[in-house]
């Protein structure tokens, strides 16, 4: 348990509470039942990703991140010069910060579902880069993407959209492609957009990251049932169901699932579902793209110009794709 010496206050929109009720309801109504991944990122969660990522068995955040310190410069001389960095998924903004400095950004947009974190990022970002303008969006990219208004005019200060961590494979490929589109139409002429995107692998290395030896992953998949209860007032117990987290190699995804260990009635809303052993919820899915799908993606969104990077055993590709 995460212990925290900070009051426990928060500030909701009714509108945003009521919609995150029905859908989580429907969700886990459906058959299979599913909790959107979106859920998992409760201030614990958080914690658990974070400890995913150090992890030696989830390779992504080390290979991305040894891509960029190794090709840096050479990135930044496809991306336009003083202009506003969009960091789509900022969390605590750390991937974001030697970009500022390698691109001369102006101004930072920090676009975040986690809205407790936000004000912490752009207070680490101010003191690092002194004169920047720091602004902060919440939102949810399950949703349209609307920063046009928060967005100064992108001819001036031309936009690098930042989506790394491959957090683009937790959308379905048509999802992914309404986002690229959706993250084309904000960007003029002169703006990018910088992506990190996992490729598909030897299955027993994919699902070592997915399900590693310490069961940190399994902490994370199950802690959203906890996020769950709290949300729409349910009763699941999150050790009466087991994580499972398997390669689909016809889907080229990774599905984590959470498996009912034994049979088990949970409060729903007004119902009671019954769970037998071995009934699975669906609570991820993490695609894979090899350079010539993600590419193919990229032109359908309407990029045009579109150059990758990757790391000596090619695990992992970085994009900046232009209009
Ligand atoms: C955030 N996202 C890119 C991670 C992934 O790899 O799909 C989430 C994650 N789930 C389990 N481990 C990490």
């Amino acid at each position: 348990k995460v212990v925290s010496s900070r009051p426990r206050i928060s500030v909701e929109s009714l509108e945003d509470a009521e919609e995150r009720l029905h859908s989580l309801e429907a969700g886990l109504l459906e058959h299979p039942p599913r909790i959107a991944s979106k859920f998992f990122y409760d201030e614990q969660g958080c914690a658990l990703y974070e400890a995913i990522c150090q992890l030696d068995e989830y390779y992504p955040t080390r290979t991305e991140k040894a891509i960029f310190e190794r090709y840096r410069s050479e990135i930044a001389c496809h991306l336009p010069q003083g202009g506003q960095w969009v960091d789509l998924g900022c969390g605590d903004g750390s991937k974001s910060w030697p970009w500022l400095p390698a691109v001369a950004a102006s101004r930072y947009v920090g676009v975040d579902i986690a809205k407790d974190w936000l004000g912490s990022t752009l207070m680490t970002g101010a003191q690092r880069c002194p004169g920047m303008e720091f602004l902060g969006v919440v939102t949810d990219f399950t949703r349209p993407l609307l920063l046009r208004a928060v967005m100064r005019s992108n001819t001036t200060l031309p936009p690098i959209f930042f989506y790394p961590g491959s957090s683009i494979g937790n959308f379905t490929p048509a999802e992914a492609l309404q986002l690229l589109c959706a993250i084309r139409a904000h960007l003029g002429p002169e703006g990018r957009l910088l992506i990190g995107v996992d490729a598909p692998k030897d299955a027993q290395m994919l699902e070592a990251a997915y399900a590693d030896s310490l069961g940190i992953t399994a902490a994370f998949n199950r802690n959203v049932l906890r996020v769950v209860n709290r949300l729409i007032g349910s009763n699941f117990i999150p050790q009466r169901f087991n994580h499972r987290a398997w390669y689909n190699q016809e889907e080229n995804r990774i599905e984590m699932h959470l498996v009912a260990r034994e049979p088990q009635t949970v409060q729903i809303g007004t119902r009671r579902c019954q769970y037998e052993l071995g009934d699975t919820i669906v609570t991820e899915y993490s695609y894979k793209y090899s350079p010539e799908r993600f590419e193919a993606l990229l032109g359908m969104a309407g990029f045009k110009e579109i150059r990758r990077w990757s790391d000596p055993a090619s695990l992992f590709n970085v994009y900046v794709a232009a209009p």
